[in-house]
């Protein structure tokens, strides 16, 4: 029987789950989910749901890491943002209204407009943020490929895989591992470089997608991927 995946020239493998994860370089972006301050920071969106947003700071670190190394390599990299328009004219009343938050998306807070383009609460933690070159991709919802150009930034840079970071781990992240899924791409999530408000639904988020053959796609630690790649 061949092994599997089939060993390909110039790969770098991945010890992963549920099998290695033959990440061919310079067409494995990493993409880099939503690391806002609006998420991660006191006074933010996260914190107007009623969240503890002390559990999210813990996935900087290793992100860092993981950009260090993509952007030695020059391998591609995209960064997202959950924002809105000043005029919420993208924002669906029904996400607007949505529960009962403290401040809603688009009211003023302590690092301006929750979610909204522009305010400092939307802005990428400083850690991680953005350099000249790297895809920066707005959007509305909460998978990345939704009303965003995302699928012809990465057409525009040869990216086939998709390495995955960010926040919240069982909401964007999933949601768009889960929609780059069924567009194609092969996804791996970094465990270190990932976080959720609630840690329970980080695990079950990783059991879910490397259950039944890798249905969502591949997890791996960062020192795996670190090492992989070296
Ligand atoms: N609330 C929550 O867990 N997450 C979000 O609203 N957005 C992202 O995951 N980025």
């Amino acid at each position: 029987m061949s092994p599997c995946p089939r060993p390909l020239p110039g790969a770098r493998m991945i010890a992963g789950r549920p099998f290695p994860f033959r990440l061919e370089p310079g067409r494995a972006a990493l993409v880099i989910i939503d690391m806002q301050r609006d998420f991660i920071e006191p006074g933010g969106f996260g914190a107007s749901l009623g969240n503890d947003v002390s559990h999210l700071a813990a996935a900087v670190g290793p992100t860092r890491a993981l950009l260090d190394a993509w952007r030695t390599r020059a391998w591609p990299v995209v960064h997202t943002r959950e924002s809105h328009t000043p005029d919420l004219s993208d924002c669906p009343p029904a996400k607007r209204h949505r529960g009962c938050p403290k401040l809603r998306i688009g009211d003023p807070g302590p690092m301006g407009r929750l979610l909204v383009r522009g305010e400092p609460g939307c802005e990428i933690v400083p850690a991680l943020a953005p350099q000249p070159g790297e895809v920066v991709i707005d959007k509305p919802g909460k998978g990345a490929f939704f009303a965003t150009p995302l699928a012809d930034e990465l057409k525009r840079l040869g990216a086939t895989q998709l390495v995955f970071a960010g926040v919240t781990t069982e909401v964007c992240v999933q949601t768009t591992m889960r929609e780059a899924n069924d567009r194609g791409y092969d996804g791996l999530l970094v465990e270190e470089a990932t976080a959720s408000y609630f840690p329970a639904f980080k695990a079950a988020t990783i059991e879910m997608i490397v259950a039944q053959g890798g249905i969502v796609g591949w997890c791996a630690p960062l020192a795996a991927v670190l090492e992989g790649i070296a």
